[in-house]
């Protein structure tokens, strides 16, 4: 394995950051989580473009450009001979002293590792996942913006001690105005009487690449999905929920809080969002090899 790490491959032994770096010490940094199928990256600019306005937001200042990081991903997979993968980009504040001032970190740490894919079994797709809702809340918009895809995923991992605790297989994660934000590392969508609805960010959810994939997909699909606050009694009387992410593409949700959804088994809107999203990722992005 050749991981990228400021301007050099390494082997997966030789790939180390410093104890001194800020993204260990404080979680200080951003990432994304991208995915190629079939020898092309899937949304390459959404996810650098993410990547950048993520850095924006806490002032961290990338010393590449966005053509530059776009390339720094192409070229991991290359360098790893991968043509479906799961990619990590990380940048950190980078190398500073044991205090927290970020003004003492010169120079952000960028790193991008390429791995094969380990794809969930079909059976998920089919059977749906079993869902709880998670005591910990979102951490409100106020003091943490749910867009920026930082190091900080403590606010997540808590929600999915909790599920792992209960056998749960995700987390509905709620804002401490009671309404849904999202799940621990997924988008949520939610169909009712034939119309799809999904919490806006301003609830508290990460803006997904996938969640933007199922909402340019619904006019082929044929179905009208908009953005509003959801509460847990929406969720429970759904006909049909599916949840989105990079990782877990689209998956039906089968239970959520001992409530059967729908009919406890895929819907067809559900079915159809999944050969949609399928098609899209095997058949569009940014070629590795030219
Ligand atoms: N919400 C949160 C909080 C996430 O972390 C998503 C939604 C889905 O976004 P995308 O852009 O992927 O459609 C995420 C991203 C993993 C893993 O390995 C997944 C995420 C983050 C970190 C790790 O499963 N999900």
């Amino acid at each position: 394995m050749k991981i990228y790490l400021d301007g050099k491959f390494y082997s997966r032994e030789d790939a180390k950051i410093s104890v001194f770096d800020h993204g260990l010490l404080y979680g200080d940094g951003v990432f994304e989580g991208i995915r190629a199928y079939s020898g092309r990256v899937y949304r390459l600019k959404e996810h650098v473009d993410r990547l950048f306005d993520s850095a924006k937001a806490i002032m961290l200042n990338i010393p590449l450009t966005h053509a530059e990081v776009e390339e720094v991903v192409l070229e991991t997979c290359r360098q790893n001979d991968l043509k479906d993968a799961y990619i990590r980009l990380v940048v950190t504040r980078g190398v500073g002293d044991l205090g927290l001032n970020p003004n003492k970190c010169p120079k952000a740490t960028i790193f991008c590792i390429a791995t094969g894919i380990t794809i969930y079994p079909e059976e998920v797709y089919e059977k749906g996942l079993k869902l709880i809702t998670a005591a910990t809340q979102r951490i409100p918009q106020s003091s943490l913006s749910s867009a920026i895809k930082s190091l900080n995923y403590l606010n997540q991992i808590l929600a999915r001690l909790e599920g792992n605790l209960a056998g749960a297989d995700e987390l509905i994660v709620i804002n401490h105005e009671g309404y849904v934000a999202e799940c621990s590392a997924d988008n949520i969508f939610v169909l009712k009487n034939g119309k799809i609805t999904t919490p806006p960010i301003s609830a508290g959810a990460l803006g997904g690449i996938t969640r933007q994939s199922v909402m340019d997909l619904a006019p082929e699909v044929g179905i009208t999905i908009s953005e509003a606050n959801l509460t847990r009694y929406d969720l429970w009387v759904a006909d049909e929920i599916f949840l989105t992410g990079t990782a877990a593409e689209v998956v039906p949700v089968r239970e959520l809080d001992g409530r059967v959804i729908g009919s406890g088994k895929m819907g067809p809107w559900t079915r159809k969002f999944i050969e949609a999203y399928r098609k899209l990722t095997r058949s569009t992005g940014a070629p590795i090899f030219k």
